[in-house]
């Protein structure tokens, strides 16, 4: 027993599309569990990037929950590709259809979780003053979750006389910039969604661009009656080809490398995946894009002349082209109508690279060149991905081991699922797993059920914990490098890399393994008995 706490099985940290379906799985268990979520709503990623333009890039009849054919039947989409609102209403329904929220504490932010040895059971503590006592903790905190701050990364935002806002914080009632001169600084994937739709509206919009993307088009439209039907007549079998994909969409697999086909065939290959657009056949267009220079250049060149003949000023063109990192090594985007947006008389480019950003000031942004009269400024600067969320709160393991300092070269974990020294806490899409190089729904799905799987077989067997070991970890750990080392990935300066935020360590941290291949050794460790995982009592292992 743990004085003065609630007692539960689990506790769920999150109430995203992660932390609903561990809900449900927990409940089939027959276990207590609350989820704790710091937005008012469900939605998760999906509640909190609700700027204009925010749209997932994963096509919306695949971006969803495959694990009830009820739920897939009957929800309907309107768009190939799903705008914020409506992934939100989606996750609503989810949460209302399962009947989730009596199990959601929501405004309320995770502060602690400690493992107490003596009772091998989670001490949870809340900024609401909740203290919670659990045998199981997952952690479904999200990949994308922890933005960074405008205020730790430019001086004098405080002082800026006009409003301010961070695309992953975006008031709920919108923004009204009519007549305003705004600002972005950012040029990654929600910065180019969010830029055409503020272009259409300020008076004038100057974009800040340090590092130029790589996007292609979404060829967005509406999905027909038909269409949907069509492929909800064969649902399954339609997700067991994303489980066993490379990305976790159900892309046809490449058969030749870029440059084993004539000069006629690479474009064929990339004009005709341009015109149906979208990004992983993009990427997996030849079959060692993420690996060979090479072929990575033929189709890096590709859009480069796209972006050329797109955008009418050659010089704002070549500013757009990018040239510091091969495609794909940082988050390809997927676009409606960016490169086109350079074109309308009220926006202006400028490259924070050649004119480095110095302050923010009371009247708006000054860089090394001069200062940009500004109503108002959006930073589309990103996350602290991965493990931001997870450091945010103050975890400590076996023996009062913190996880900052178990990580502090770096995350490590077995499958991504767990880690050393933390027994019975989950990771949801954890580093060292495929998460944000895949669809995270699929994803997701999978995590939940492997290590709802876990804990029905602990149970069942009448013990306590489960728990990576050191040994497995290890192993896991240097694969997974290797493999990311094996690519182009470690090229470039980006989130996958840590490289996005000062001081954080440099490390490849998701798994580019594939998603299918990724999946077979999950179920290879079942199959072996939970092979790397230490299953014992608590007592006995303390
Ligand atoms: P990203 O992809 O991290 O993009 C952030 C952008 O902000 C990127 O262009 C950065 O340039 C830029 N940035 C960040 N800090 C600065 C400073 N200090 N000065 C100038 N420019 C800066 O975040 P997103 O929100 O677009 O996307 C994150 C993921 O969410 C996305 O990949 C999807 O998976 C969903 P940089 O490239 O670092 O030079």
């Amino acid at each position: 027993m743990s004085e003065g706490r609630v007692e539960l099985d689990a506790v769920v940290v999150g109430a995203g599309f992660a932390g609903m379906y561990q809900l449900i799985k927990l409940s089939e268990l027959g276990l207590t569990a609350k989820a704790f979520e710091a937005g008012d709503g469900v939605g998760g990623t999906w509640y909190w990037n609700r700027y204009p333009g925010a749209r997932c890039d994963v096509e919306s009849l695949e971006y969803s929950y495959g694990f009830s054919s009820e739920l897939e039947q009957e929800w309907v989409w309107t768009e190939r590709y799903p705008t914020q609102p409506e992934i939100e209403r989606y996750a609503n329904h989810v949460a209302d259809r399962f009947d989730l929220r009596k199990d959601i504490q929501f405004e309320t932010r995770v502060t602690a979780a400690h493992y107490d040895d003596a009772t091998g059971r989670w001490h949870v503590d809340t900024d609401k003053g909740d203290r919670v006592s659990a045998t199981y903790l997952v952690m479904a905190s999200g990949c994308l979750s922890h933005r960074q701050d405008p205020r730790d990364r430019f001086t004098g935002v405080d002082s800026f006389k006009g409003d301010w806002y961070h695309t992953a914080a975006w008031p709920k009632g919108g923004v009204d910039f009519t007549g305003k001169r705004v600002g972005i600084i950012g040029t990654g994937s929600t910065a180019i969604q969010v830029i055409p739709q503020v272009a259409k509206q300020a008076e004038h919009l100057t974009v800040f661009q340090r590092t130029a993307n790589f996007s292609v088009p979404a060829m967005n439209r509406l999905l027909s009656d038909e269409e949907q039907d069509a492929l909800k007549a064969r649902y399954q079998e339609h997700r067991q080809d994303a489980k066993e994909s490379a990305f976790g969409v159900p892309v046809p697999m490449p058969t030749k490398g870029a440059l084993e086909c004539t000069a006629d065939e690479q474009f064929e290959a990339l004009e005709s995946r341009w015109q149906a657009g979208g990004v992983a056949p993009f990427m997996l267009a030849f079959t060692d894009v993420l690996i060979n220079q090479g072929s990575n250049d033929v189709v890096a060149d590709f859009i480069r002349s796209k972006i050329r003949t797109t955008v009418k000023d050659p010089a704002v063109a070549e500013l757009l082209c990018p040239n510091d990192h091969p495609l794909g090594t940082k988050r390809p985007c997927v676009d409606i109508d960016y490169f086109e947006t350079y074109n309308r008389d009220n926006v202006s480019l400028v490259s924070v690279r050649k004119t480095p950003i110095e302050e923010i000031t009371p009247n708006g942004i000054r860089t090394t060149e001069k200062e940009y009269e500004l109503d108002a400024i959006v930073f589309a600067i990103g996350f602290d991905a991965m493990t931001g969320a997870l450091f945010d709160i103050d975890i400590t393991g076996r023996d009062g081991l913190a996880l900052t300092e178990a990580w502090k070269d770096g995350p490590r974990t077995y499958l991504g699922i767990m880690t050393a020294g933390f027994p019975n806490m989950f990771l949801i899409t954890g580093p060292q797993s495929p998460s944000v190089l895949s669809n995270m729904m699929v994803s997701i799905e999978q995590h939940v059920e492997w290590l709802s799987d876990a804990i029905a077989y602990v149970r069942e067997r009448g013990l306590d914990t489960i728990e990576a070991t050191t040994e497995a970890q290890d192993a896991w750990v240097d694969h997974s490098i290797e493999v990311g080392n094996s690519t182009l990935y470690p090229k470039a300066n980006s989130w996958y890399m840590g490289a996005n935020v000062p001081g954080k360590v440099r490390v490849f941290t998701p798994y580019i393994g594939g998603v299918g291949p990724y999946r077979e050794k999950c179920n290879e460790v079942v199959a072996a008995g939970y092979e790397g995982f230490a299953l014992s009592s608590s007592l006995a292992t303390a």
